[in-house]
């Protein structure tokens, strides 16, 4: 993974985007706001999604897992014995460690290839009968967050096709799986690790806190929960109970999916009022391209840079007044696609840390609105 930051993909599309952008899972654990939502790792792309029905023994017998169990309890005041019970009834899911190794380096990156799996007729019907049902709060989100409908919607549907593909693992096994067997192989195994037990850590917090057993709760093989699959820390940092129930429920309540989605992206910088994307043309003649890639998507030209370097807008785009960043997304064997991408480019990102994952948002969310407008 070169260009690509990446983020957690959703447990539905986990393997499919794994393997077609071959890049390495990441987290915002540093600056922003406290961190990302979810977290993947990379799959070739022949691999079978695990059995979340398969599992290896439990982590009652683990010495480490009970002395991380007694340091939790020690951290966050909870019983040391429910804490050990906890972790005790998590059972080792012994295909998901593999999953967490990055594909070789190389491996091509396709982008028709990619948006044809989440930019489809089914996931668009979905999705507008997804914003038919919540116009109202997805208006009410727009006008508190400033974050637009269709991402809110492009999102969702991208995660979990509106909640249909939430992750059948249980957490406690996948997180406490990542946390005490994460694979050696990954170049980043220390620090992934390390990821993996604070959610864990949160996910208890959490479940001590509701009062829900913590063997409940499914998600995806990396812990991420809900219709936005959510990881815990996420959850703890960033979900809202937007209709005032007086409870926060990511996995059937649409209000508090869509209102913790604006407000995650609120708490990355999202500008209102400004467009992800523009269209570009790249003008050979002028052609700097190695200096225009090379900030990948961190937004670094103005306008003015950016055109000068051959990077051609117009209209909107010409007009923008930030920062952009030349998106470039691989097409195979074939010639790449570009677009420049803002400061709301790389928020999105934020969700997610894959240009690919954030276009396909954008254009989930276009095709959506373009069809509830039919
Ligand atoms: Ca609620």
């Amino acid at each position: 993974m070169r260009r690509l930051l990446r983020l957690l993909l959703p447990a539905a599309v986990a393997t499919l985007a794994l393997a077609l952008l071959a890049s390495t899972p990441a987290r915002a654990t540093t600056p922003a706001p406290k961190n990302l939502k979810h977290d993947k790792g990379a799959r070739p792309v022949a691999a079978k999604r695990p059995d979340a029905s398969r599992a290896g023994p439990s982590y009652a017998g683990r010495e480490d897992a009970m002395q991380f169990a007694d340091e939790v309890a020690a951290r966050d005041g909870l019983d040391p014995a429910w804490v050990r019970a906890s972790i005790g009834s998590a059972r080792l899911l012994p295909n998901v460690p593999r999953l967490m190794v990055p594909a070789a380096p190389g491996a091509t990156k396709n982008w028709r290839a990619y948006r044809g799996r989440f930019v489809e007729p089914v996931r668009i019907a979905a999705g507008v009968r997804f914003w038919r049902d919540n116009a109202d709060t997805l208006a009410r989100a727009e006008a508190s967050f400033g974050v637009p409908a269709e991402i809110i919607v492009g999102i969702i549907g991208v995660e979990t096709i509106y909640g249909r593909n939430m992750g059948s693992f249980r957490v406690i096994d996948a997180l406490s799986t990542l946390a005490f067997d994460f694979p050696e192989a990954h170049p980043r195994a220390a620090e992934r690790q390390a990821f993996f037990r604070a959610e864990l850590e949160s996910f208890l917090v959490l479940q001590n806190r509701s009062g829900e057993s913590p063997l409940l709760p499914l998600g995806s093989y990396a812990g991420a929960m809900g219709m936005p699959q959510f990881m815990p820390s996420s959850i703890g940092s960033f979900a809202v109970d937007f209709d005032g129930d007086g409870r926060i429920d990511l996995v059937n309540d649409p209000a508090d999916v869509i209102g913790s989605v604006a407000n995650y992206f609120k708490a990355f910088g999202w500008t209102p009022g400004m467009a992800s994307i523009f269209p570009v043309r790249l003008d050979p003649q002028r052609l700097q391209k190695e200096m225009l890639l090379a900030p990948d998507i961190v937004p670094t030209f103005n306008v003015e840079t950016f055109t000068a370097a051959g990077a051609a807008l117009d209209g909107e785009g010409l007009a923008h007044p930030g920062l952009l960043a030349l998106i470039e997304l691989q097409n195979g064997g074939d010639a790449p696609t570009y677009v420049a991408g803002t400061k709301n480019f790389y928020v999105i990102t934020r969700y997610n840390w894959s240009s690919y994952y954030a276009m396909s948002v954008i254009e989930l969310g276009r095709e959506v609105r373009l069809a509830m407008a039919q």
